[in-house]
């Protein structure tokens, strides 16, 4: 297990959902529940090693990594939280295609106007801490990939804040970063031709599909509540989504009905698996959210603890695996439904 300490210096403070600020689930919290049940399942624990931009900037364009690098500084240097008692960044105006309708993008002279220029909801508030954060999950993220590079069979990032929303682009849903494509991509330059990420996450990882969607070499399955049964990210996740130019086939999701448990849930796992198997991967990545479990408040899936750890025996039996942490929220559960799915991903390895 791959872990910084800095992971815990987010602090979104919430979240706007519908127009109302309240608590977030994505807490500071969920770090610490893992780092302890980890450590007490006897888990080898590696600090995350500082990594150059340049892994970033092979998945990410160079403007959104500095916007988030920089945007909590401008927030407070426009003295929003002192002046207007606004704590944390949160967008009010987007740059969607239809305000633009062909004007060039430009970057506004408020910080509260640029806040929307790269974040597509009002879910993902960003506080003092947050870059420290962020910058250390994808560190963690690139360690384990190192490990795995290196021979280990299986290597586990605790990474907080989660990922697998963000696009080349654009962020949002609790994520800033996608430290799982910044994984893939990692393990494609240390030699592995072909990579599959699958992501367990309750929800689509629109994110990673969008920066593997035009690529063969990394394939992204996923399996996630349906997007049309209206569930975030509400557009993308549908199964008519193959993939383009290059990547055509080398993408496949298979949404599940909200209520969906164990025996449908592990025969979309084991369909991944069989994609993989067909392709052939020369590494994997998994994005490991526990969101779909039964008593997690973000997903209606009903996910247990053993469907975890069958899913983890499956998906280490295909390769040599970086597991990355996305969402779950169920504070109570979350330690045991991790641990399961890494022992299962040992298992399936051995
Ligand atoms: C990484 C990850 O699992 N991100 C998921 C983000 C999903 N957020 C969407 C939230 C939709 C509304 N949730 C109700 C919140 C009420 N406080
Ligand atoms: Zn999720």
């Amino acid at each position: 297990m791959v872990w910084s300490a800095d992971c815990l210096r987010h602090e979104p403070g919430g979240e706007v959902w519908l127009g109302v600020w309240e608590a977030g689930t994505e807490v500071p919290e969920r770090a610490a529940v893992l780092l302890d049940a980890l450590t007490s399942a006897g888990a080898r624990i590696t600090d995350a090693a500082t990594h150059s931009d340049e892994a970033l900037l092979a998945v990410h364009d160079a403007e959104l990594v500095t916007h988030l690098a920089t945007i909590w500084a401008d927030w407070e240097a426009g003295r929003y939280p002192a002046e207007y008692r606004r704590s944390r960044v949160v967008p009010y105006v987007f740059p969607t295609p239809g305000l633009l309708a062909g004007l060039p993008l430009r970057s506004p002279a408020a910080a509260h106007g640029r806040a929307g220029r790269f974040c597509y909801d009002t879910m993902t508030l960003v506080g003092p801490g947050s870059w420290a954060a962020i910058r250390a999950a994808a560190d963690a993220a690139l360690t384990a990939a190192d490990l795995v590079a290196s021979g280990e069979p299986a290597a586990y990032a605790l990474c907080r804040p989660p990922g697998h929303h963000v696009t080349a682009s654009a962020y949002g849903g609790s994520c800033y970063l996608n430290n799982a494509a910044i994984a893939a991509q990692a393990l494609r330059r240390a030699g592995a031709d072909r990579v599959a990420v699958l992501d367990i996450d309750a929800h689509h990882g629109n994110g990673t599909q969008a920066i593997f969607y035009h690529r063969d070499d990394v394939y992204y399955g996923s399996l996630h509540v349906d997007p049309g049964a209206g569930w975030f990210p509400h557009y993308a996740g549908y199964a008519d989504e193959r993939g383009t130019g290059d990547g055509l086939g080398a993408n496949r999701n298979l949404p599940l009905a909200p209520g969906t448990g164990d025996p449908d849930w592990l025969t979309a796992v084991e369909g991944l698996c069989t994609d993989v198997r067909d392709r052939g991967a020369d590494a994997l990545v998994v994005s490991l959210g526990v969101d779909a479990a039964a008593g997690d408040p973000e997903s209606p899936l009903r996910v247990t603890d053993d469907a975890y750890r069958r899913a983890g025996e499956l998906i280490g039996a295909l390769g040599p695996v970086v597991a990355v942490q996305e969402g779950g929220y169920d504070l109570p559960s979350l330690g045991r439904l991790v641990v399961a799915a890494l022992s299962g991903l040992l298992a399936g390895a051995g």
